[in-house]
């Protein structure tokens, strides 16, 4: 890794955000080195999530709320999940208009990142980037994600508050927001609040809401209008009410995170080698299993068994130190 590269990526230089996050998603080893070497400087950010049906308004929302961000004197950078789907196709040439008017400021680096493998989620690399625009100290970094598929439940992962975007008028209206969906809001957006059936969206939602456990009942329920801006203070109200505060609470999120990517690295490890056995023992099993005479859970949990005794301790420790900067991204 080129010291000149981290260095500028710390003094918040754009072209060098750019470019640690293209080398993020192109994964590998130099992905894994880099995100290595940010992660001791990481866990000052607050990162905000926001997730809903195509067409809500987010990336409008997320405009406007950039804009009282920067009122506040804050830096933000923005990562905008493109879902190449033929729903939102053309997401990417969309937010750049949308999001236009921050072209020019320096306190606010705008990015789409391509979402891989599933229809909907998150990009693979979306952690690594995350801590990239952390490290290069930007105060809130805003990821937008169409909700569907994965994305809410990785956005759980990514994001400190979850802002769900809704809007009246989308087909179904409440329908269009799985139940799963509401489940992950730290904080509910009724957007276009101008169309005449806002009212009855935020019925719905309120509604909806009064049947959770008496725990989750007290997500605010904010309406707006992205495009003129109504609403957007208290937004960003609700957001910081809920973000984590002390250092004590990011400290414990930021180790929550480390542990997901070193049980994500894991779970990759372990698929790898069970899908590359071939000895007896391991064959006569997978026998066993279709045959009916063992369940697919002993099988796997005794292939996780004898997986670490294939090899001695130092041969584990070299296979582990040679794949480290595979396994960790
Ligand atoms: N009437 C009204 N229209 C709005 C409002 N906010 C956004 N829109 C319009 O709604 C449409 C969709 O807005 P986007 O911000 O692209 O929505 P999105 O949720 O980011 O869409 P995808 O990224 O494609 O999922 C655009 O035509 C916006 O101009 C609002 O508050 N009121
Ligand atoms: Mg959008």
């Amino acid at each position: 890794m080129a010291t000149s590269l981290l260095e500028r990526l710390r003094a918040g230089d754009p072209r060098a955000m750019a470019r640690a996050i293209t080398i993020a998603e192109a994964g590998g080893p130099a992905a894994a080195s880099l995100h290595r070497a940010i992660l001791p400087q990481t866990g000052n950010a607050l990162t905000v999530g926001f997730t809903g049906p195509p067409g809500a308004g987010k990336s409008t929302l997320i405009d406007a709320f950039v804009a009282e961000l920067r009122k506040s004197g804050r830096t933000v950078a923005v990562a905008a999940v493109d879902p190449s789907s033929p729903l939102s196709g053309g997401a990417v040439l969309g937010d750049r208009v949308r999001m236009g008017r921050h072209t020019e400021d320096a306190g606010v680096f705008i990015r789409s990142i391509a979402s891989r493998g599933h229809l909907g989620g998150l990009s693979d690399s979306i952690q690594p980037i995350v801590d990239i625009l952390d490290f290069a100290r930007r105060d809130v970094i805003v990821v937008e994600t169409v909700g569907a598929g994965q994305s809410e439940v990785e956005i759980v992962e990514v994001a400190d508050v979850r802002v769900v975007v809704n809007a009246p008028g989308l087909g179904d209206d409440v329908q269009a927001i799985k139940a799963g969906i509401l489940e992950i809001a730290n904080v509910l957006v009724v957007n276009k609040a101008d169309l005449p059936l806002a009212a009855r969206t935020v019925r719905q939602l309120r509604s909806m809401l009064s049947l959770r456990r008496e725990s989750d009942r007290n997500v605010p329920v904010i309406e707006t209008v992205a495009s003129s801006g109504q609403g957007i203070v208290e937004l960003l109200e609700a957001v910081l009410n809920v973000a984590p505060r002390t250092p004590a609470e990011r400290q414990a999120r930021r180790r929550a995170r480390i542990r997901r990517l070193v049980a994500e690295a894991a779970a990759a490890e372990v698929r790898r080698a069970i899908m590359e056995r071939s000895d007896e023992t391991f064959l006569n099993a997978l026998r066993e299993v279709e045959a009916g005479e063992l369940a697919i859970a002993a099988a796997a949990r005794m292939a996780l068994a004898s997986h670490g005794a294939e090899h001695d301790g130092a041969a584990t420790l070299a296979t582990i130190g040679t794949q480290h900067d595979e396994t960790v991204t």
